[in-house]
């Protein structure tokens, strides 16, 4: 129908491209790995929101079929990853619960890869969902709970699936350093990190006075504008030029 015409583009990626955007050591600036994100344009080049094209692609029942195509685009750019870096990409819990999505994850190396759980629904069954990473587990893939700290069930992610990763929403970065409540938080959960073994990387730090006070914190790694906008693979590691 003609909802489902719509996404046909944003499935077979004509409309659709991979950005990658990079995850830093917070003291070197180093990257230590690169999250994918989804890009989308409508039929006139315009941009569209992922978040919509996501919500849309749920709501058609495509959503699984989105993320697939798009978790397959990004797996692809692995080999283009210096080989020091991990790859991080986003995968819902309702995705993870498909058996395609764990077959294009065995494409790649496990040890390069780094699994966001994305929340943008309650989770029914924490049981199968931590059942699940923990395969994953076993063959070297890390798992990251996302925007951790806002959202519907995104603190009882963290305690339920033990994650190795922790990123912290930007709700709790935006004006970190001016920001006692917001601080608090960011506080509370580098500590909780630290006790659980837990590697945290702060979302969408956009000033060096973000930077600064997370650094103080004790957060080992952010993401965000300052430290590198998400970018076309081509643009982060240009191809050599060919012989002529
Ligand atoms: O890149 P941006 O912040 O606009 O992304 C908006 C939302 O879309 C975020 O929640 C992000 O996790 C999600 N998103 C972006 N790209 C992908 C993708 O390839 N797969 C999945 N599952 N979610 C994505
Ligand atoms: O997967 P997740 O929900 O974390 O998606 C991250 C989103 O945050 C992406 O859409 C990305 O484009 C966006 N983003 C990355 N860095 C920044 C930043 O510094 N500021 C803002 N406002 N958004 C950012
Ligand atoms: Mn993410
Ligand atoms: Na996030």
């Amino acid at each position: 129908d003609g909802d489902r015409a719509v996404l046909a583009p944003l499935l077979d990626g004509s409309r659709r491209t991979t950005v990658l955007q990079p995850i830093v050591a917070l003291a070197t600036g180093h990257p230590v790995g690169y999250e994918a994100l989804s890009r989308f344009t409508d039929v006139h080049g315009g941009a569209l929101r992922p978040d919509l094209v996501f919500a849309e692609a749920t709501r058609l029942q495509l959503g699984p079929q989105l993320e697939q195509a798009a978790l397959a685009s990004a797996l692809q750019l692995l080999p283009r990853i210096p080989d020091t870096c991990y790859l991080s990409v986003n995968v819902s819990p309702r995705a993870l619960a498909d058996p395609a999505t764990h077959d294009l994850l065995t494409s790649v190396p496990g040890d390069r890869l780094l699994l966001e759980i994305t929340e943008h629904e309650a989770v029914p069954d924490y049981r199968s969902l931590a059942r699940l990473t923990g395969h994953l587990r076993h063959r070297g893939i890390r798992i990251a709970v996302d925007d951790a700290g806002s959202g519907y069930a995104s603190l009882q992610h963290v305690t339920e699936l033990s994650p190795d990763v922790i990123k912290l929403d930007i709700a709790f970065v935006r004006h970190v350093d001016t920001d006692r409540n917001r601080r608090a938080i960011a506080r509370a959960l580098i500590a909780y990190a630290g006790e659980t073994g837990a590697t945290l990387v702060a979302e969408g730090i956009e000033t060096p006075a973000e930077r600064d006070q997370l650094l103080a914190l004790g957060a080992p790694l952010g993401q965000g504008y300052l430290l590198g906008r998400p970018q076309p693979v081509d643009d982060l590691f240009p191809r050599p030029a060919p012989p002529r």
